[in-house]
């Protein structure tokens, strides 16, 4: 079998480590794996199929016979050094937001626009996770009967802003407990002027203020879904929440559509998605929770109802795993589509 020469870049952050964890259970043709990460790991160890792997620098030349280069070491290190992954022949998937809108890199979620994988120049980029899990669940409803509206909130996991923020949210839940001060450093984002408790808290903030008093991450919600499923007009709003769970993003979805669909013909269309699981079973108390989504490679959909305020309304509620389907299995299915 043909092998290739697999480079992680940020191989020791959270999607980092994923990504090994998804190249080795998805059973990824991995030859060679390099584990890249800034001068400050480099020379540390990671595990990779159970051996010891050692962490190397990620300088341009060690790009030199790389197939594949995930990367997921923020928007600074894509921009610096995909395009000399690129001149060296590797195909890069990059999972920050630094190439996502850029009209002549693809963003890609395999079960909506798998096509536009093709259209590559070096570079495919890896949308936001929240992005992901909610255009998984909504674009088998629009073939169905057309997007006219779409309303979301999110409930982020902390898994999503980092290894730091997950000890944090630990320390500080320690803290509280005990009754002292919880001594915030994380919340709402790394760089901030001032923290927020993580603990026993949420948090309407994710990412810097952007334009009109929404965030960066509710507008990359809004661009990357209608470039995704190529509906540059779609009428959709965000609010991203951060909430006290460790990893699992869920989101409440209002849809309103072009067409009648029933909750019931929704379930079973979604129930046909390859990728997509339905938990819906209000009897039984059956519903995604970030608990059941932890370490698992689907996108889970219940409480799917009608709306009745509007026509055409649905609300479905969806979970995933953010650093799974979010991040590293969105993108190592996006390096399958070349095998
Ligand atoms: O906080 C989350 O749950 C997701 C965070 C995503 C994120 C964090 C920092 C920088 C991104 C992203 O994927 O959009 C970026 C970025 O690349 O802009």
């Amino acid at each position: 079998m043909k092998t290739y020469t697999v480079a992680v870049v940020g191989a020791t952050g959270v999607i980092g480590r994923t990504f090994m964890e998804v190249l080795d259970k998805r059973n990824f043709p991995v030859g060679r794996l390099k584990a890249l990460a800034s001068g400050r790991s480099a020379g540390s160890t990671l595990n990779f199929k159970g051996e010891a792997l050692e962490v190397e620098e990620a300088v341009p030349e060690a790009f030199a016979g790389v197939d594949f280069a995930l990367f997921s070491a923020g928007g600074e290190a894509s921009l610096r050094l995909a395009p000399e992954a690129v001149s060296r022949g590797a195909l890069v998937i990059d999972n920050s937001s630094a190439f996502r809108m850029d009209p002549g890199v693809p963003l890609v979620v395999p079960e909506v626009n798998p096509d536009k994988a093709g259209e590559h120049r070096g570079i495919i980029a890896n949308p936001n996770c929240s992005t992901i899990q909610m255009v998984v669940a909504l674009y088998p409803l629009h073939r169905a009967a057309g997007l006219e509206r779409v309303v979301v909130s999110t409930y982020q996991a902390i898994s999503g802003a980092g290894k730091a923020a997950i000890d944090g949210l630990f320390r500080e839940c320690r803290r509280v407990l005990e009754g002292g001060d919880p001594k915030p450093g994380n919340l709402p984002h790394g760089g901030a002027k001032k923290f927020h408790q993580s603990a026993f808290n949420v948090v309407p903030q994710l990412d810097v203020f952007a334009e009109e008093g929404y965030t960066r991450e509710e507008m990359k919600m809004v661009e990357e879904s209608r470039k995704i499923m190529g509906l540059p007009g779609l009428r959709i709003t965000a609010t991203t929440v951060r909430v006290p769970v460790v990893n699992g993003h869920s989101e409440s979805i209002n849809v309103e559509l072009k067409e009648p669909l029933s909750p019931e013909e929704a379930r079973r269309l979604l129930a046909e998605t390859p990728g997509v699981v339905v938990l819906d079973d209000p009897e039984e108390l059956l519903y995604p929770m970030p608990a059941l989504a932890d370490g698992r490679d689907e996108v889970f959909v219940g409480r799917v109802r009608r709306d009745p305020s509007v026509e055409n309304g649905l609300n479905l509620w969806v979970v995933a795993d953010n650093t799974r389907k979010g991040a590293a299995t969105n993108a190592v299915q996006i390096a399958e589509l070349f095998l």
